[in-house]
């Protein structure tokens, strides 16, 4: 049976301090959990907003990272989805469909969403169901170390529930693939099942990071008829059009006037579909009112600071505009990533463009320092 293993993790000490690589001992898996060796992971900026200490849910010290792909070590008893030598992408949304002896939850067998509860009570206190206790501790003191958003990527191994492991195509380059496990899917989510975009439709996308991105790059395939591109960034704009954006707009272009109603003049009345991937409270309103009388929808995709409120005058949903949020584009996760993964192989998507930096594990506070600039796409550290 599988044994303890020593190896490199970036560990989150404390609140807004740079990561410690330092040496940790990884459990064996138990009872319906798997033990990845992780190839290469991604930073998303969910991991810098729990660094930073404003995640209400954040742990420390804890080990973060969500957004990755590996090869399965080890499993547990009972686990019977995957097999040592898989390749992997953890899923930090789990989804517990089509695992033999395993119930379904209610979320998993409703249809109208994605976000399992199987698992999610632990993963969200950083600890493991089995014994509600952590795999992780500090090689040098023994110190117990938190999982995170129960995936915990920043690690040579990790241990992760099995309804968390997405099985897929071994012949697909991890070093690529591991964008599926986050922010790429959730753009492209937001506008197949979220939005549901159809072809002619219009749309504005607030924040041109890879969330952004990917929603434009769907709303082309599906074949929006304009695609606004808005970001405070003019840096973003080349790139925005060369995921389909049709128009860029810089809100700092027009100091004197809502960036709401500067959209609605260019769109005669506003836009079908407006997509939220800043986390801006502010801009979650702007896109909301600048979506179109009677059928305009928004769909809000970034994650706000703890405590923040939206707000907007509710005459603008009484005259039928749509305020709605995404999570995990509303893919069922382990489902539904493996096919993810087939259209990209098919050559359908693109994905490869989204990596604007690759660098070794060690280089991780490197990382997370062009993430905070803005001077990245995402950043694939190779372990
Ligand atoms: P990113 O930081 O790479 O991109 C954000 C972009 O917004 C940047 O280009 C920035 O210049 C721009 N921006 C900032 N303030 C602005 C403003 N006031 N007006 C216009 N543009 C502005 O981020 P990302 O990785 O693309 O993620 C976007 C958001 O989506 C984050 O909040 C992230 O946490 C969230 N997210 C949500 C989910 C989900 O499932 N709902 C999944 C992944 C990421
Ligand atoms: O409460 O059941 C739940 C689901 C919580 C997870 C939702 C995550 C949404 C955004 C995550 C940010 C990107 C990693
Ligand atoms: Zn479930």
């Amino acid at each position: 049976s599988p044994s303890e293993i020593t190896c490199k993790a970036a560990l989150a000490t404390a609140p807004n301090v740079p990561l410690e690589i330092c040496d940790v001992i990884v459990s064996p898996p138990q009872k319906g959990e798997v033990r990845i060796k992780i190839t290469h992971t991604a930073l998303c900026h969910t991991d810098s907003y729990t660094l930073s200490g404003q995640d209400p849910e954040g742990l420390f010290p804890a080990i973060l990272g969500h957004e990755a792909a590996g090869i399965v070590e080890s499993v547990g008893e009972g686990v019977t989805s995957c097999k040592v030598g898989d390749s992997v992408i953890p899923c930090y949304q789990a989804c517990c469909l089509n695992i033999e002896n395993v119930q379904p939850c209610k979320f998993c067998v409703h249809p109208k969403t994605n976000l399992c509860q199987a698992v999610r009570q632990w993963t969200g206190c950083g600890i493991m169901k089995a014994d509600e206790k952590t795999r992780f501790r500090k090689a040098s003191d023994d110190t117990p170390i938190f999982h995170f958003m129960g995936t915990s990527t920043f690690s040579e191994y990790t241990v992760v529930h099995e309804v968390a492991v997405a099985v897929v195509n071994p012949k697909a380059p991890r070093e690529k693939t591991c964008l599926l496990g986050c922010g790429v899917s959730t753009g492209w989510g937001a506008v197949y099942n979220t939005a549901k975009v159809e072809k002619g439709n219009t749309v504005a996308v607030f924040g041109l990071g890879a969330v952004g991105l990917a929603v434009i790059e769907a709303s082309r395939e599906v074949g929006a008829s304009r695609i606004l591109a808005i970001d405070t960034n003019p840096e973003k704009f080349e790139v925005a059009k060369k995921f389909g954006a049709t128009e860029c707009v810089n809100p700092k272009d027009f100091a004197n006037e809502k960036i709401q109603d500067v959209i609605v003049k260019m769109t005669d009345g506003g836009v079908d579909f407006s997509f939220e991937c800043i986390g801006n409270v502010d801009v979650m309103r702007a896109a909301l009112e600048c979506a179109h009388k009677g059928w305009g929808e928004s769909v809000i995709i970034g994650v706000a600071a703890g405590g923040k409120e939206i707000a907007t005058r509710p005459f603008q949903l009484v005259t039928g505009r749509v305020w709605r949020g995404t999570a995990f584009g509303g893919y069922k996760s382990r489902v539904e990533v493996p096919k993810l993964v087939e259209k990209y192989l098919a050559g359908k998507t693109m994905l490869d463009e989204y990596v604007t930096h690759q660098m070794k594990f060690e280089q991780i506070n490197d990382a997370f320092d062009l993430l905070h600039a803005g001077k990245c796409l995402r950043v694939v550290l190779s372990m």
